[in-house]
């Protein structure tokens, strides 16, 4: 007799693209049927078929407290109970404005917009208008969401123009995207070199979180920042899943590194729609309605969204709060590292604040070759074996993983005992 989840997942490939609302959740890249979730509380999910799991995707990083966090909960539902969306503003988007304003003191303005994708593509937009040129940097591997200027592929070569990644994406569009490699600080240089005066921006993962985590060589962020001041090109911290996942003020503060321009998003949500782009005052200032770069948006700073984002932060400045969340990723990365060295099994894992990476290689990934060169299948049979142990892995091996505050060492020290075992019987 199926299960659930496939009785699910068949009903929804009728009427739904895959099956999904977004394609990582469909599973193609671990094969098998994607589990729909009923409920979530504090670092479980629980699927239709009534099976527990310990959640290491946490909505891809928006959970950072846990599911369904009482006061978050709280909050959203006080704020429903006074309307769902008004269409004009409200007092809580002026409170989230000043409060991510004095969280990430490099914003010195903020707008905010209904998710990652947007925050991206309206910084990206700013940039090109506040600069006056057309040129767009990014690279291989970072992903940014699916606005056109984004989904393009390295051109034939690394100087060359870019080529579009996905269908519908206008060749002449993708041209004004150039794909570099992430950490490589020579062909950043040689990208300024050649094309300077043409470049708007660059925009970058601070801590690359889409091809597996990859962490930036010290050189490179701040290559990239000397660069950007020398040719007046602005530099973009696409801080969608590092913003308050990484530290108290994000990959930014890790790093002491001041971009021009920050998106952020997830965490700030709580786990409802809010992304957000912001950052120094001349810039922000040419958006409308004070200038001529147009950006709009329906639910932009929707009241409800706004509360779980405000709850959210509040909580996560606690005293201690980020320390503790270190420690529960590393505990999971080294004790994952010990029980697959304890059966020979060629593995890594790295930890950076509340987000890990872990790869089937000897030596943990600095550049999308080498994450391309990690054992997929190796990673498709153990996301399995513990998905059926009963913890949830993100379905792909080209995708971080996150811990939450609900993760107690009891918790992760389940994980690792599965683990173990699964290494045993490897
Ligand atoms: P959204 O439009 O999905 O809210 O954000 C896009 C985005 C922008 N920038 C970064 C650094 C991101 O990681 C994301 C979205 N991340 C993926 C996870 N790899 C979301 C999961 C999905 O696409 O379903």
């Amino acid at each position: 007799m199926s299960s659930r989840n496939q009785q699910l997942f068949e009903r929804a490939q009728r009427y739904i693209p895959g099956g999904v609302n977004s394609p990582v959740r469909a599973f193609r890249s671990v094969g098998g049927t994607p589990r729909f979730f009923a409920s979530g509380s504090g670092a479980r999910v629980v699927d239709v078929d009534g099976k527990s799991y310990v959640d290491y995707v946490g909505s891809w990083g928006p959970l950072i407290l846990g599911h369904a966090h009482p006061e978050v909960v709280a909050a959203v539902r006080a704020a429903a109970l006074q309307g769902l969306s008004f269409g004009a503003p409200t007092a809580g988007e002026v409170e989230m404005a000043e409060l991510l304003c004095e969280m990430l003191p490099t914003l010195e303005m903020v707008r905010l917009v209904s998710s990652g994708t947007e925050a991206t593509m309206s910084a990206i937009r700013l940039a090109r208008g506040f600069s006056g040129r057309d040129l767009l940097i990014k690279f291989e591997g970072c992903y940014h969401g699916h606005s056109d200027s984004l989904l393009v592929k390295a051109g034939s070569g690394m100087l060359t123009f870019g080529n579009p990644s996905s269908g519908g994406v206008p060749t002449d569009l993708a041209r004004h995207t150039l794909v570099l490699d992430y950490n490589d600080c020579a062909g950043l240089a040689a990208a300024f070199a050649e094309h300077g005066p043409q470049i708007a921006a660059v925009i970058v993962e601070p801590v690359a979180g889409n091809m597996n985590l990859i962490a930036p060589q010290p050189a490179f962020l701040q290559a990239m920042r000397d660069l950007c001041t020398a040719h007046g090109a602005v530099l973009i911290f696409d801080e969608v899943m590092t913003g308050f996942r990484v530290g108290v003020r994000g990959a930014q503060g890790l790093y002491g590194i001041t971009p021009d321009l920050t998106t952020l998003g997830k965490v700030i949500g709580g786990g409802m729609p809010v992304g957000a782009f912001g950052g120094r005052r001349e810039i922000m200032a040419m958006i409308a309605p004070l200038g001529p770069v147009y950006q709009a948006g329906t639910l932009s700073g929707n009241p409800v969204a706004v509360a779980a984002g405000l709850a959210t932060l509040q909580l996560l400045r606690g005293a201690g709060f980020y320390e503790s969340l270190a420690q529960r990723s590393r505990q999971l990365t080294d004790g994952l590292v010990a029980a697959a060295d304890k059966h020979r099994v060629p593995f890594c894992a790295q930890a950076i604040g509340g987000m890990f990476g872990m790869y089937f290689r000897s030596q943990c990934p600095q550049s999308y070759a080498e994450v391309m060169d990690c054992d997929k299948d190796a990673f498709n049979r153990f996301f399995h074996a513990m998905l059926d142990a009963g913890h949830y892995f993100a379905p792909s091996a080209f995708e971080a993983g996150f811990v939450s505050a609900a993760h107690s060492e009891d918790v992760i020290a389940s994980t690792i005992a599965a683990a173990e075992a699964v290494f045993n019987a490897w």
